[in-house]
């Protein structure tokens, strides 16, 4: 094993004063994020996904193992491949596999089996998880943690997203193996979230829903 190569950390303080000005504008910032399901059609330079997906790439992961594979579809035939392979899933957990207590807390977002967003919106980015690697001996060995990696990176994709003006959607068509199918990915990869990027309708309406405060969502221990 060689030595492990190290280099000085680029880091920047700010002063105190102005560290909770910056917290308070970045939760500002997300606190806007909604999940948006009324896409518009109207088109999103390909930089703009490219510069999310960059930023999603510099989430921490298990060993660097980097899991992750970000498919960003504009393929107006692909996308209407996914959205029927989709809705014919979706329509069977709808109204055969999903357990009342499950539709239950569905009921107050209004989804249902009709994908609409995956044909409007001008981007579907599906985002794979590498659940082996090549070893650099050429034969395959696991990646490690790559959910909780995978997971990280999509939460900093949608951060990204809404930081820049558009709108997106945590999609989870069940199950997803049609996606590694249409998509042509290689056993490895297993597809872990679908990705709807664009604008807004206009007019489009999200649900009226609280976010939890944080006496709900922490415990301090000091
Ligand atoms: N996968 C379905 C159902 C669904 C499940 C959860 I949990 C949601 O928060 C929203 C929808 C779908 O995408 O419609």
């Amino acid at each position: 094993m060689d030595e492990p190569d190290f280099v000085p950390l680029q880091f920047t303080p700010f002063p105190k004063e102005e560290m909770g000005k910056r917290a308070l504008e970045f939760f500002e910032m997300l606190n806007k994020r909604r999940s948006m399901r009324d896409f518009s059609k109207q088109p999103v330079a390909k930089e703009l996904i490219e510069q999310a997906i960059r930023s999603a790439g510099t989430a921490p992961s298990g060993a660097h193992l980097q899991p992750w594979t970000f498919v960003a579809i504009s393929n107006h035939e692909l996308k209407k491949k996914i959205r029927t392979a989709a809705e014919i899933e979706e329509k069977k957990s709808y109204e055969q596999r999903m357990p009342e207590e499950w539709l239950e807390v569905l009921a107050p977002l209004g989804t249902d089996f009709v994908k609409e967003h995956l044909t409007d919106a001008p981007w579907v980015v599906v985002l794979f998880r590498q659940t082996m690697r090549l070893r650099e001996n050429g034969e395959w060995g696991p990646t490690y943690y790559s959910t909780e990696s995978v997971g990280i990176a999509a939460g900093m994709f949608i951060s990204a997203i809404h930081q820049m003006g558009l709108c997106t959607l945590t999609h989870t068509p069940s199950p997803m193996k049609f996606l590694g199918e249409i998509l042509k990915r290689p056993n490895h990869e297993t597809a872990m979230l679908v990705l709807p990027v664009g604008y807004p309708k206009d007019g489009a309406k999200v649900p009226n829903i609280e976010r939890k405060d944080l006496g709900e969502i922490s415990v301090f221990l000091e």
